[in-house]
């Protein structure tokens, strides 16, 4: 299913399709082409035959790099919410239902008290490598709770979780992996501080994770069995609000918004996180 809808965005499913067209077609010519150009004619003869066939093997060789060039180019896509649509990303919790994210301000807001998750997300199934950064501001901390990036996404069978709050024990950054449902790794820098733009990144390459707080490298994480799926964010208990999304990847479609600014919201200096964490233990 692709997440992409056939609204304002629609641009990004047809840059990425287009490519995947392309591509087809140019092979297609090639093959076509190749097997004309060694047809044997009466008036062939066998020195014509040779230098046609280098010429062929000469044009191999060129559409072999240009492929792997083409296919190798990471592309990125960009999001700041400012055409106040939720185009291209899809709520991925609770299923169905109402929508409950929204732009407000030229950002992405999610109310969402309670013990009960929320995310959202982009990109396809088959994303594996990428790396993406956003900017979010906690608006109010409803009680224990976490603010996510959610990484490797196929629904609900299959997902990485890095969480930055307090429900992380001790509170700070961890990771929660489904399948298995339990945390594999954390990282004791205790919870963002309200009302303050912070900075989230993650890199996923291959079985590496790498995940950064502000700019600061909090997480490395190893896991060999999650490789692919769609990428996102979400909360729990929290009211929060999501904006200046970058996704790279060989897998993502080139999409930046005519409004995009790039100069980069200004976050907090490092050290002004809660502190609280180091003396806190409740389970
Ligand atoms: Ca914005
Ligand atoms: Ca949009």
């Amino acid at each position: 299913m692709s997440l992409w809808p056939d609204r304002t965005d629609v641009m990004l499913a047809e840059v990425g399709d287009f490519g995947k067209r392309k591509t087809g077609y140019g092979l297609a010519f090639f093959l076509l082409f190749a097997w004309w150009i060694q047809q044997p004619t009466t008036r062939l003869r066998r020195r014509e035959v040779k230098r046609r066939t280098f010429c062929i093997q000469a044009l191999a060789c060129g559409f072999i790099l240009m492929m792997s060039a083409f296919t190798g180019r990471a592309g990125t896509f960009r999001d700041d919410f400012e055409d106040r649509n939720t185009d291209g990303w899809q709520q991925f919790a609770p299923p169905g239902g109402e929508m409950l994210w929204k732009v407000i301000d030229g950002a992405l807001e999610i109310a969402r008290p309670g013990t009960s998750s929320t995310g959202i997300v982009t990109g396809e199934a088959y994303w594996a490598d990428y790396v993406i950064e956003f900017d979010v501001l906690p608006v109010e901390h409803h009680g224990e709770g976490d603010i996510h990036l959610l990484a490797r996404t196929q629904g609900f069978d299959q997902l990485l979780i890095f969480n930055v709050g307090d429900f992380c024990e001790p509170d700070g950054v961890c990771v929660h992996r489904i399948p298995g449902d339990k945390i594999v790794a954390n990282a004791p820098i205790g919870a963002l501080t309200p009302n303050e733009w912070h900075h989230l990144k993650l890199a996923a390459e291959g079985a590496e994770f790498t995940f950064w707080v502000n700019g600061e490298k909090v997480i490395s994480y190893r896991d060999t069995d999650i490789k692919e799926g769609s990428v996102g964010f979400g909360v729990t208990n929290y009211t929060a609000r999501f904006d200046n999304v970058v996704i790279t990847g060989p897998d993502v479609p080139d999409f930046t918004p005519p409004t995009w600014e790039v100069e980069p919201r200004p976050v907090q200096p490092k050290g002004k996180l809660a502190t609280t964490w180091a003396t806190l233990k409740r389970k």
